[in-house]
């Protein structure tokens, strides 16, 4: 079974290394990028943990394990949680077939203030919007108060699914900042905008479209998020039985 013996080393090293609230730069916060079908609270749609802490100098490591994948992080602010903040760090999408890739494409994004929250979302519309569906999060947010995590997701749920923008800002953001875009992008995955693209060129057609049907894409593309709901209605077997095996193993 395919899907438990790509899952199970994917799972094992996130946990092995989770660390999720550094005071000390020599530590690395790692962030899975989306989930699977089964994953609890999401789905597909989250970045586990979502809710992180890191000091000045601390890597947080995005891991693109979420599989079927096509996610970003995106800097956004608490006021407008599924807007891309200007300035704001990006990572662009990245597709991860239904199967997985290994090694798994990773961004490393350096902490360079801690003394302010710093929001993100996934700015995918396919087959719906992630942000609205609670693929959000937070480094260095408040416990508690107005501006706490738990209210910015809360925010992001009620954002209207034209207003969810596309927009490709750069690896340099406010308060943290990438040195290179997601590394490495093996065999089945996929980059977008492509790595010929320059960094931070800030264009985007922000003109989302998203219908909200549900209806499964009819495109002819094998793999890829496009097929996420293909996926949901016809691979939730075989993905419940992969992991099956990966507890039982
Ligand atoms: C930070 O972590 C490094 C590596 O684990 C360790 O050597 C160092 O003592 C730590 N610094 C502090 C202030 O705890
Ligand atoms: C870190 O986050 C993960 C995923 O949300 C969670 O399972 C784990 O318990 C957290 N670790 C700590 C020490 O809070
Ligand atoms: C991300 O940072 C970690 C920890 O420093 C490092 O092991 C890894 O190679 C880095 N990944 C990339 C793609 O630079
Ligand atoms: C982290 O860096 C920012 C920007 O230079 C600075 O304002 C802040 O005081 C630093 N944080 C700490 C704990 O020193
Ligand atoms: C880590 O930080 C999060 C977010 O602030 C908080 O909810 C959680 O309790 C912290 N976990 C630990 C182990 O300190
Ligand atoms: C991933 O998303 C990007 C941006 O929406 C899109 O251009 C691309 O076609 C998608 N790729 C796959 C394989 O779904
Ligand atoms: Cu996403």
């Amino acid at each position: 079974m395919r899907f438990a013996t790509v899952l199970a080393p994917l799972l094992l090293t996130g946990l092995a290394v989770a660390q999720n609230n550094s005071t000390n730069s020599s530590d690395v916060v790692t962030v899975m990028v989306g989930g699977t079908i089964d994953t609890p609270n999401g789905g597909i749609f989250q970045f586990i943990p979502n809710n992180v802490k890191a000091s000045n100098g601390t890597v947080v490591r995005f891991m693109f394990t979420g599989m079927p994948g096509n996610h970003s992080i995106t800097q956004s602010s608490f006021s407008a949680p599924c807007t891309d903040l200007e300035g704001g760090f990006d990572s662009g999408w990245v597709s991860i077939p239904n199967e997985g890739v290994q090694p798994a494409p990773e961004w490393n994004l350096t902490v360079t203030n801690d003394q302010r929250p710093l929001w993100f979302f996934c700015k995918q519309l396919i087959p719906s919007p992630h942000c609205i569906a609670g693929m959000v999060g937070a480094i260095n947010a408040a416990d508690d108060g107005d501006n706490s995590f738990d209210n910015y997701k809360q925010a992001a749920s009620q954002v209207s699914p034209t207003e969810v923008d596309q927009t490709q800002n750069g690896l340099v953001g406010q308060g943290a900042s990438a040195s290179q875009r997601p590394s490495p992008i093996p065999s089945g995955a996929n980059l977008f905008p492509d790595a010929s693209a320059p960094a931070g060129s800030g264009s985007g057609s922000g003109s989302g479209t998203g219908t909200g049907t549900g209806d499964a894409p009819t495109t002819t593309s094998p793999s890829g998020a496009t097929n996420i709901l293909a996926t949901m209605n016809s691979g939730l077997i075989a993905l419940v039985a992969g992991v099956s095996v990966m507890f039982l193993a």
